[in-house]
This record gives structure tokens, sequence and C-alpha cells, in this order.
């Protein structure tokens, strides 16, 4: 059980590597029947600045998975009574891909296949016990950065650049991850936008999209809300139709009532909303006759007036 600690050895070389920022948001689960190898473990991550949770084996690991969806990486043994690491592996792939959750394999066996069983189950990579403490190092921080990197190109692909929010593309991506229900959709757009780019200019009118955003966001933390363009934004909820619209409504009225600050001026919205509600699945080009329906709406809204809701 014993952990062979060189680090002391290769100090001349290199010093030791700690990886000192954003280490806080990753958290790792460290799955080992031993205690002893756990707590070795625990102590070399929590120097990285690591959260870290721990299993003593499989099964107690998919438990503790379930119970911390934020778990960023895992480091599992594999020789474990109950669930070994390699099945582990494969079962926890079944669900996260090797971008959504890292894991790191280990094994003190002496079977020589082990790196290509666990890298076949889905492993990112694998170290045989005992390990030389900077060589886990390295791969911690090359399995992390690959996890970084690989965040930054989601969030990229898939999240509006000026406010935050999804963009049309994950809207579009989500539509068939819904299996069955009720599914509503509005569309809605900044009621004369152009003359709040006009009197306050570009980074007026780019200020109300970001404050505007927050408070789409605040409505309906339980839905997907993206923008799909300039000034138009979509919401899609699960749930009652009825609801929806009352809640939709609610919404309209609070932009409406709140105003946005900037540069010491005091700038007043108002938006159009049109709502439609449909059944997942929504297979095929269902979703864009749904779009279509919600935009239809969307211009009867203005038309009537502007500032409501047609549903
Ligand atoms: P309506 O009530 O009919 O919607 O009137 P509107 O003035 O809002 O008309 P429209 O929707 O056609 O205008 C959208 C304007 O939004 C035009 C464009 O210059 C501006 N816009 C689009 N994207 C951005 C952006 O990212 N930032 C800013 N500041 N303005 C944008
Ligand atoms: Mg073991
Ligand atoms: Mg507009
Ligand atoms: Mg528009």
């Amino acid at each position: 059980y014993l952990l062979k600690n060189s680090a002391e050895s290769v100090s001349y070389l290199i010093p030791l590597l700690q990886r000192l920022q954003a280490n806080h948001q990753h958290k790792v689960l460290v799955v080992d029947d031993s205690k002893v190898v756990r707590h070795h473990l625990i102590n070399l991550l929590e120097r990285q600045n690591l959260t870290v949770i721990q299993a003593s084996n499989g099964n107690e690991g998919l438990l503790q998975l379930e119970r911390h969806p934020d778990i960023s990486m895992i480091i599992t043994d594999n020789d474990m009574p109950e669930k070994d690491g390699i099945t582990f592996t494969y079962e926890v792939r079944q669900t996260y891909s090797r971008n959504q959750i890292a894991i790191l394999g280990l094994s003190a066996s002496s079977d020589r296949s082990m790196t290509a069983q666990f890298l076949k189950a889905g492993a990112n990579d694998f170290l045989y016990k005992p390990f030389n403490q900077e060589e886990f190092n390295c791969r911690l921080h090359h399995i992390l950065n690959m996890k970084d990197t690989s965040d930054k190109l989601y969030r990229m692909a898939n999240q509006d650049a000026l406010t935050g929010l999804w963009n049309r593309r994950y809207f579009f991506s989500q539509q068939e991850k819904i299996i069955s229900g009720p599914t509503n959709i509005a569309m809605m757009d900044v009621d004369f936008f152009k003359k709040v780019n006009d009197r306050y200019g570009h980074d007026g009118g780019d200020t109300v999209l970001v404050q505007l955003s927050h408070l789409l966001q605040q409505h309906f933390d339980d839905a997907i809300v993206a923008r799909f363009g300039g000034e138009e934004f979509c919401i899609q909820y699960q749930g009652e139709f009825t609801v929806f619209c009352q809640r939709l409504d609610r919404m309209r009225l609070a932009i409406e009532q709140q105003p946005i600050v900037f540069n010491g001026q005091t700038i007043w919205i108002t938006m159009s909303i049109g709502a439609v509600t449909g059944t997942a699945p929504l297979t095929g080009n269902k979703v864009d006759a749904l779009l279509s329906i919600a935009d239809q709406r969307l211009y009867h809204a203005k038309q009537q007036g502007r500032n409501r809701l047609i549903h």
C-alpha cells in the first residue's frame, strides 16, 4: 500500500507541479477500497486546491455521482469488492462522456493489459500503483487542462458571448432531448430597440440586452432561455401552458417596471411575446412549426400595440 514518493529525486529538474488557478471549481471523486490509499490521494489532491469526495467501491461511486452532479473528475482503483474500477468506468461512460467527467484509472495489479482495459472502458488515462507523485501531478494537470479546454469550447459553442444566455444552436440541440409531456415555446422581441440604440448608442443598447437577460433568467431559472439574435429571445419551458403564460406575463410586467441604468441615465423598455404549446417528442420539423407559430403571435403582439403577450 505504500505509494512511492520520489518527488524529491526529481525536484532538481523541475519544481513540484502545482496548479493553483481555477482548481477550486473542480470536484474530484476518489474511489478506492483502501482507506490508506484514499487518504493519500485526497492529500495529494487537496494540495492542488481540489475539492475531494470519496467512495470505497464502484457502486458507492455511482451513488456519489448522483449526489454530486458537479463532479468533473474521477480517480478510481480497479481492484475493489462489489464493483471493480473498469466496470465502474464503463458504467459511468453510459451517461457521461470523456469531456463531461474525466476518469483516471489506477491499479496495483501486475497485469500489463490493465492500461488498455481501462482506456477501452472509457478512462482518459491510467497509472500503475505505486506511482511516482510527480507523474501523478503531471497526469492530473494534463487531464484538468483538457477538461478546462473542452468546457471552454462547449461554452463558446453554446453560449451567447454578450449576455451569457444559451444560443440558438444550444436551443435546438436540446429539443430532441425532451422525450414526453407538454413543451412550450415563447418568442420575444424588445419593442423599438432601434430607438434605444439611436438615443443611448450601441453600448447603451448592449447594457439593456445584458440586464434584460439577467431578468429573463431570474424569471425562468427552470427553463432554457436563449438569445436567438439581436434583441430577440426564446424560452422553452416544460409544464402547463397556462402556468407558462402567467409567468411570461408577470415577466413582461417586471420588464416594463424595471429601470435600466446606463451612464447615469435611466432607460425604460418593453417587450412583445408570442407563446405556443406542443407535445414532446418534437420530431422532424415540429420545432420549426412551433417556432413559426410563436413568431406569428409575436408579430400580432407588435401589430396590436406591443408590450403584450399573445398566446
Ligand atoms: P420593433 O418594436 O418592431 O421590434 O422595433 P425595433 O426597433 O426593435 O426593430 P428591430 O427589431 O427591427 O430592430 C432591432 C435592432 O437591434 C436593429 C439592430 O441595430 C439592433 N441590434 C441587433 N443586435 C444588437 C446588439 O447586439 N447590440 C445592440 N446594441 N443592438 C443590436
Ligand atoms: Mg483496491
Ligand atoms: Mg425589436
Ligand atoms: Mg427584432
